[in-house]
């Protein structure tokens, strides 16, 4: 049988990176079926293409996933597709935290023929094999304890994700106007992909805003240390056999969860050679640590996602994440740059003690700090969370199904000192001043004691992050994006060039100075 896995856009912009699920469930299947990937990040299509695509190649089951933000649309290909005759399964947090929505037993319309709550890596096998043989079932779930609690898959052993003969190439993040030139330059950017690898799964903290603690639960349960390296090892080859230049996500929810554990793989990976340049999710409390920062570093550690929030410390305690303390921030992100490792800082805007200004604030305190990529959200009640279950306790949900209607950046509900047009405006602001051409070029100004490759690459990813507010997805806007930017630019190429012309004329110095006395020797 054929199986086509389709994770939807999210129908605003570009996703940077491949959904790790596909992977894993094409892993998982059985070796006599085919699986086909189609991430609608990368290759967008319509319903009708979607399902013209679906009848060309025979598929016989179609399994989508979808976060709760691109839902809306992973339903309306799933009900293009059941109308075509095709049977659908359901799977990731949405569905789990819905189920009924999807099997339209909350008055609904039907969307999926069969749904996989929760971790689907051990269900899936059995929802193939009922697929092929036409008896699907309507609800997968994991298997549970004498405790009534789901079985969570160990991840040991864990499933080979075969990264290296994978056809990856819808997935390059480099635009394909620029790829022949870069590909003439050398130095594999011609081609560049970031690869989502997990380490382990859980988190206890239960911010009250996240999903994962509900999900994944409180148990913690991490791979070996000698699979996560073997696996880069795998990567690393691929990146040098193709000429290629690949960078890995570690997903977990927050890597350094286990401060002992991350450290010890950290070394394995150091002690191995496996060092990619890496990008992960860790609290800024656990970031305190010397000895954690020194590793990230040596390890290949390039920039670190930090669920900062806020500023204000009343609202990290109404969301339950008073654990990070708003005035270690600058601190932590001395220590990571000292390293050369930049922090992407992840704020949430429309929470209670926000008002008018709170971008300003934030933006002013932003740029008190190493330069980073800030990113800004606002707060969204996700089904099945305690804020969702709070503010539908206290009827403040303006739209309690805001993901049938999703609206990029509009808010489900007020927050206390706002409207939901201000909570848009300043998200705006924020996303403007951090990333105007003035911005960037201060922002590598600021470093401008590091060596210009480290400088380079935050500009780089200043460009390509501004893609997540601002869709870049034309050849236009990039041209556009790089003119606007063009001070920066010739800047950077100027002294780009003259460094590499005196380490030229530096090699052939000590070439001749190495020459001179072996044929003097000679005589
Ligand atoms: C990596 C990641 C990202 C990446 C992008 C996603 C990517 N390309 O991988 C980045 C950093 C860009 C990102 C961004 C965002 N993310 Co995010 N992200 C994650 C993270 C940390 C890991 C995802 C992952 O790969 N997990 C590991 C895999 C194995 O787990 P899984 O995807 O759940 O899949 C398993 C099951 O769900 C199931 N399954 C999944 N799909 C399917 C499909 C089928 C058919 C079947 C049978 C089974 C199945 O099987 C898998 C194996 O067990 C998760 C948290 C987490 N730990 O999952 C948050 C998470 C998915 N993100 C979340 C959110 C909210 C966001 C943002 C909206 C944040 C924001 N405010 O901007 C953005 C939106 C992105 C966008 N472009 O629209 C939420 C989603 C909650 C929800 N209910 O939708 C999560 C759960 C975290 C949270 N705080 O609650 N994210
Ligand atoms: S620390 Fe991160 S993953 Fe853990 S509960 Fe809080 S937001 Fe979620």
């Amino acid at each position: 049988m054929k199986i086509l896995l389709y994770n939807p856009d999210n129908g605003v912009t570009r996703n940077f990176m491949p959904h790790l699920w596909m992977f894993l469930l094409q892993a998982l299947t059985p070796p006599e079926h085919e699986v086909i990937l189609i991430d609608g990040n990368a290759k967008a299509m319509s319903d009708e293409e979607i399902v013209e695509f679906a009848r060309e190649q025979g598929v016989g089951l179609v399994g989508i996933g979808a976060m709760t933000r691109m839902v809306a649309k992973a339903y309306r290909v799933a009900d293009a597709l059941r109308a075509a005759g095709f049977k659908v399964v359901m799977g990731g947090p949405h569905v789990t935290e819905c189920p009924d929505e999807a099997l339209g037993r909350d008055g609904g319309p039907r969307h999926a023929d069969a749904v996989a709550l929760g971790e689907a890596d051990e269900t899936w096998p059995l929802i193939v094999a009922d697929a092929a043989r036409g008896e699907l079932k309507d609800t997968y779930e994991p298997e549970r304890d004498a405790k009534g609690n789901d079985k969570k898959p160990s991840l040991q052993p864990y499933p080979h994700i075969p990264w290296e003969t994978l056809d990856l190439d819808q997935f390059s993040l480099v635009p394909g106007f620029v790829r022949p030139l870069l590909s003439r330059m050398g130095g594999g950017w011609g081609k560049f992909f970031v690869v989502p690898i997990e380490t382990g799964r859980g988190c206890p903290y239960g911010c009250e805003f996240c999903t994962v603690t509900g999900f994944f639960g409180d148990s913690i349960r991490f791979r070996s240390n000698e699979s996560v390296v073997e696996e880069l090892l795998r990567l690393k080859e691929r990146a040098r056999r193709e000429r290629g230049q690949v960078a890995v996500f570690f997903i977990d929810d927050n890597l350094a969860i286990n401060v002992k554990r991350v450290k010890s793989l950290l070394r394995d990976i150091i002690a191995a050679g496996a060092q990619l340049p890496w990008v992960a999710q860790i609290s800024a409390n656990l970031l305190r640590d010397e000895e954690l920062c020194d590793l990230i570093a040596e390890s290949g550690g390039k920039w670190v996602f930090i669920g900062m929030e806020s500023i204000d410390p009343r609202n990290m305690a109404d969301v339950n994440k008073n654990f990070s303390k708003p005035s270690e921030y600058g601190a932590v992100l001395e220590r990571l740059a000292r390293r050369n490792v930049y922090a992407i800082t992840s704020f949430i805007f429309g929470m209670d003690n926000d008002e008018v200004g709170v971008a300003e604030r934030t933006v002013r305190e932003i740029e008190s700090w190493p330069p980073g990529l800030p990113v800004f959200g606002q707060l969204t009640p996700f089904p099945a969370t305690p804020l969702y279950e709070r503010l539908e306790r206290a009827g403040r949900l303006a739209r309690p199904k805001h993901w049938l209607d999703f609206a990029p950046f509009v808010m489900a509900h007020a927050p206390l000192k706002m409207s939901i047009e201000e909570a848009r405006m300043e998200t705006r602001r924020a996303w403007e001043a951090s990333y105007s051409p003035e911005r960037n070029r201060q922002a590598v100004e600021s470093i401008k004691d590091h060596h210009i490759k480290y400088r380079i690459s935050v500009f780089v990813a200043r460009l390509f992050f501004r893609g997540i507010y601002f869709p870049q997805m034309t050849r236009r806007a990039w041209l556009r994006l790089l003119y606007e930017n063009r001070r920066t630019i010739s800047s950077l190429a100027r002294e780009g060039f003259s460094k590499w012309r005196a380490s030229r004329r530096r090699a052939s110095e000590v070439s001749a100075a190495v020459t001179t006395p072996a044929a003097s020797s000679g005589d």
